[in-house]
């Protein structure tokens, strides 16, 4: 007989693409019916068919605090039932704004929208009116949202999918995105050598998260500061997924580099449909209203989403709470690693504050080339196995893993239990 989740998954392939509103979540890289979720709680979700698991997906990263923080649903149901969106200014965005720049200073001033993408795609424009130019570099395997000109030898999804270049960005647009490798310095001096005062804009993950974790070389970081700033392009650090994640300043404030403009989301947002572009004020002046380059949103500054995330950043100005985070996600992965090396299967982790990267090879790769080499066929066996042990891993071997501030000894426990059984049978 067949499960909830089954019967969920052939019902939505009837009026949804593939039966999913992202392609990652259809389990296609992994093989088998996605996880329907029907509730959550602190570390722990439960599906269609009443199985839990230790989500170490959390949203795919927005989720700092777990599933349905009390004081979150609290504060998020009083705002609702004062009205979900007004399309005009509330003083909650103010106060957002407001903390925002205050935790990450490179921020002076910030606009909110509804997704990463916006964000991104909102930052490109306003780099390319901002400096006249045209062209952006951006890496290998970063992913920066499916806006248009980002779309090139993308991570995520485009990249589980083998289709680093989608369809239907045309041809023109694609040349005016350069693409490099990652954390390698001697192409990026050449290109900047070459059409440095062409380019627009570098953009970049300070933090690889979107070809699994991938760690950058400090110097790689600085010097995209240096070359960028010599020759008056704009360096656009993406932390939609790093910001409020790896540390409460963002990854920018780990490597002590000030970027021109910050693309944030998914943690801010506290699991609502939340993200911010900001940065520079002498850039941000460029936008409109007061500036010349437009950008703008019905839903943008949602009161409801806003609230959800005041309350996610609050939470996360706990003393020592990325310690602690810090210190769980690195148990937990290494944990797993060392399980997996002393079965014989070469496997390796990574982690900064509570996001982490674990490759299935014997060395943590620095570019997409060497991810690339990740056994993907154990990674399969791996994710289906703790997936029955009750362990809910993103179902792509090209994505980055999340840890929350309640994942306990408890969860710790229990999944490297789940990794003994699954590691031990899979030499
Ligand atoms: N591309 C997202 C992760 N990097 C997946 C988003 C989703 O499926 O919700």
């Amino acid at each position: 007989m067949s499960s909830h989740n089954d019967q969920l998954f052939k019902r939505a392939q009837v009026h949804i693409p593939g039966g999913v509103n992202s392609p990652v979540r259809a389990f296609r890289a992994v093989g088998g019916s996605p996880r329907f979720f029907t509730r959550g709680a602190g570390p722990r979700a439960w599906d269609a068919d009443g199985q839990e698991y230790i989500d170490y997906v959390c949203s795919w990263g927005p989720l700092l605090h777990g599933h349905a923080h009390p004081a979150i649903i609290e504060a998020v149901c009083a705002v609702a039932a004062k009205g979900l969106s007004f399309g005009a200014p509330t003083e909650l965005e103010i106060e957002l704004a407001e903390q925002v720049c205050a935790l990450v200073p490179s921020i002076e001033q910030v606009r909110l929208t509804c997704s990463g993408t916006e964000a991104t795609m909102s930052a490109i424009r306003l780099a390319r009116g901002f400096t006249g130019r045209t062209n952006i570099v951006k890496f290998d395997g970063c992913y920066h949202g499916h806006g248009d000109s980002l779309l090139v030898k993308a991570g995520s999804g485009a990249l589980t999918f083998g289709q680093p270049d989608s369809g239907g960005v045309p041809a023109d647009l694609a040349a005016h995105t350069l693409v490099l490798e990652y954390n390698q310095l001697d192409t990026l001096e050449a290109l900047f050598a070459r059409v440095g005062h062409e380019i627009a804009a570098v953009i970049v993950e300070p933090v690889a998260g979107n070809m699994n974790m991938v760690l950058p070389n400090p110097e790689f970081l600085r010097r995209l500061r240096e070359l960028t700033t010599q020759h008056g392009a704009l360096l656009i650090f993406d932390e939609v997924m790093t910001g409020f994640r790896v540390a409460l300043g963002g990854a920018q404030s780990l490597y002590g580099i000030r970027p021109d403009l910050t693309t944030l989301g998914k943690v801010m947002g506290g699991g609502m449909p939340l993200a911010a572009f900001g940065g520079r004020r002498d850039i941000m002046q460029y936008l409109a209203p007061v500036g010349p380059v437009y950008q703008a949103g019905t839903l943008s500054g949602n009161p409801v989403a806003v609230t959800a995330g005041l309350v996610n950043l609050k939470l996360s100005m706990q003393a020592g709470l990325y310690q602690r985070l810090g210190e769980m996600t690195h148990a937990i992965t290494e944990g797993i690693a060392s399980i997996g090396r002393h079965h014989g299967i070469p496997l390796v982790a990574c982690s900064l504050g509570g996001m982490f990267g674990l490759h299935f090879q014997e060395v943590l790769p620095t570019n997409l080339k060497e991810v690339m080499r990740s056994d993907t066929e154990r990674f399969k066996t791996f994710f289906h196995g703790m997936l029955k042990a009750g362990v809910y891993w993103a179902p792509s071997a090209f994505e980055a893993g999340f840890v929350s501030s309640v994942h306990g000894s408890t969860e710790l426990d229990q999944t490297l239990s789940a990794a003994e059984t699954v590691l031990s049978h899979m030499r």
